[in-house]
């Protein structure tokens, strides 16, 4: 039997949210929701993709009477280009990211701050880029293997290692399309070239250079970052966790971790469980240490030590809000600069900790890997410390909360899903179980999900409401970054309760194997394991990837790594619906390009769907994977 009240609701979260931003106004405190109503209508030629501002002879607007630009680019070729620099920027910023892990790797030694907690991981990348690893030390090998991780980054020859690991027929497609990424930063270096005032301006040369730099990112720079994170820190293996705001304690400290690299959050939360740092904490008048997490910095700590999810992009300002955030410490990526301006309104200590992510109203305390233990433990300290400034009357933690079980990397959900149908494993496993659920019809096929939220989108509200759609078609889900949070904040991952809103098929499968039916595979760069999940359906299968009934989707994305992500997805293969435009409607010639039969279509065996309309776009979804089982007779 459904029963629907056990989920917490769109409307129960936005409840939860206007109670904090009563709070909020207490104290003058600005908002996302204030701010999007002071920018729209947002700017039309913005929108669609048709301002160039990329000489100074402009800015250039495409109109009926102004058809061109000053250097007479016309309106596709200005969509393609800003189509590629919002690809370059995503890719430059995920792959920085990887190469953060890679240095990190480097720094790793024996009784360090930083240790190979995955050599058999490890072992097993360094023999598949022919590595001799017999006889050698641990650490020698991953300082070895780090090395040769960063030249993928600049090498001046070849393309890049880990494509090998798609199915042939994926490499072929990469190989006619002119597309294998060769080293990531020349991806990103040639997109800003290629859109240099006059360079490129045909549509066609500038989106086959989106899909490269996009590959160079998926296949390279995240992949490389999870994969090298999983050596340092563990791969992930199904642990049970909590989401929602109400992960916060009103007793505790709370220190919030915010952004996406993991290796200072890691810290973090070692020193916030130290019986020192805890002890200090009640001298302090607290009752322990609550560490919780938004974005993809809160996905690698659940996914790796259970540690809740107090929410996702749209959330960040909240658990300020609540008046009992003692320290939010921010790494990378997606951090509202609001969050300085906002911790000046209460007690809050907003700490920023990368020279990548400099902010006005912020604490900076500068993380390096040499000194990791001493910056944690001073962030910890800070924030226990600051807990005697809460101010009692502004101390507001809406109770929400549900229990979610998370860290399915491509290795726990092999060996999860072996269980449904014993199946032989080797020594990495084999996705045949799965694959013999979604042939025999017992599961209809899978869903990516994937991305953020976007004030353009009710906040959630598509991500919830298509994930019960495909749930209640027997298709699963795996996903992750603030989609995986949507997720786990209203209870679908909860493995007691979410198979009840499960088609009989899907629900039969969640009791054999014990698992929820969304799977939480991680943050933006783990969307890399999704890649070697599909690459291995494939192999097993012997089917190539783009027949396979798997789509992906990412119905409020916002940023410019999401535009790189759908565009190393869809290269791989795997049809992606979009909820939100790409800034790209302005060019008949581009939305042809990413969405026709004849665009890259033809060169990667899969294209784009946008559609706005979220109810539409789930059918056209539940379209896509029935027709491909009807094409493969299943
Ligand atoms: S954090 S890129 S809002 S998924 Fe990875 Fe969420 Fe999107 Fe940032």
């Amino acid at each position: 039997m459904k029963d629907w009240a056990s989920l917490t609701t769109v409307e129960e979260m936005e409840a939860a949210t206007n109670a904090l931003l009563e709070n909020g106004k207490k104290v003058g405190a600005d908002s996302w929701q204030q701010r999007v109503k002071n920018q729209t209508p947002h700017c039309g030629f913005g929108e669609a993709g048709t301002c160039c501002r990329i000489c100074s002879m402009g800015p250039c607007r495409i109109t009926p009477k102004s058809p061109r630009g000053i250097c007479g680019c016309d309106v596709h070729g200005i969509v393609a280009r800003n189509y590629l620099r919002f690809t370059a920027g995503g890719s430059a910023t995920h792959s920085d990211h990887g190469r953060e892990i890679c240095h990190t790797l480097h720094q790793a030694k024996e009784g360090g701050n930083y240790q190979v907690k995955d050599p058999e991981k490890l072992i097993r990348i360094a023999k598949e880029w022919g590595v001799e690893t017999e006889g050698k030390d641990i650490y020698d090998l991953a300082h070895e293997m780090s090395e040769l991780a960063l030249l993928e980054y600049g090498k001046p020859f070849g393309v890049q290692r880990f494509l090998k690991r798609a199915p042939e027929h994926t490499q072929q497609l990469w190989h006619d399309a002119g597309i294998e990424p060769r080293a990531i930063d020349r991806e990103v270096s040639t997109a800003m070239h290629m859109t240099h005032m006059g360079c490129s301006s045909l549509s066609e040369a500038l989106i086959r250079q989106s899909l490269r730099c996009g590959l160079s990112d998926g296949w390279g720079g995240s992949m490389m970052g999870t994969e090298f994170s999983d050596v340092l820190f563990g791969t992930p293996k199904p642990v049970d966790t909590t989401a929602n705001i109400g992960v916060m304690e009103k007793d505790n400290v709370n220190i919030v971790v915010h952004g996406h690299d993991p290796s200072l959050s890691e810290m973090v939360v070692y020193y916030a469980n130290d019986p020192e740092m805890i002890a200090y904490a009640k001298s302090m008048g607290a009752k322990g240490i609550t560490v919780s997490g938004v974005c993809c910095t809160s996905n690698e700590v659940a996914m790796r030590h259970g540690i809740p999810m107090a929410g996702n992009f749209l959330n960040q300002e909240n658990v300020v809000l609540t008046g009992a955030c003692e320290a939010i410490v921010v790494d990378v990526q997606c951090i509202f600069p609001a969050l300085g301006p906002l911790s000046k309104c209460f007690h809050t200590k907003f700490i920023t900790t990368s020279p990548i992510a400099r902010m006005p109203d912020s604490e900076f305390i500068q993380f390096n890997a040499e000194t990791a233990g001493e910056n944690a433990k001073a962030i910890v300290k800070m924030a226990i410390e600051n807990f005697k400034n809460r101010n009692p009357e502004l101390v507001n933690i809406p109770d929400q909360k549900q229990n979610a079980r998370v860290g399915y990397s491509v290795e726990a959900i092999v060996k999860v899903l072996d269980g449904v149908a014993n199946s032989q494993v080797d020594e990495f496993g084999t996705t045949k179980p799965l694959l013999e659920c979604v042939t025999s019809g017992v599961l209809r096929g899978a869903v990516a999900m994937v991305g953020c939220n976007n004030p353009k989108v009710r906040p959630d509200s598509a991500h919830i409401s298509l994930m019960k759609k495909m749930l209640e078609n027997d298709i699963i889900l795996i996903v992750s970054g603030c989609s995986a949070q949507a997720a786990a904040k209203a209870g679908l991952m909860d493995p007691v309760k979410a198979k009840e809103y499960c088609g009989a098929g899907l629900k039969r499968v969640c009791e054999l194997a014990n698992i929820p039916p969304v799977l939480h595979m991680g943050s933006c760069v783990d969307i890399s394991r999704m890649l070697i999940l599909a690459a291995q359906l494939s192999k097993d299968s012997g089917i190539p990837i783009a027949q396979l009934p798997v789509v992906g989707c990412a119905p409020e994305w916002m940023s410019e790594k999401a535009v790189s992500i759908g565009n190393y997805v869809v290269a791989t293969g795997i049809e992606t619906f979009l909820g939100v435009d790409p800034y790209s409607k302005g060019s008949s010639e581009v939305t042809e390009l990413l969405q026709g039969e004849n665009g890259i279509n033809k060169w990667v065996e899969a294209k784009f769907v946008v559609d706005t309309d979220i109810e539409s776009l789930g059918d056209k979804m539940i379209q896509c994977i029935e027709d491909k089982r009807a094409a493969l007779g299943i």
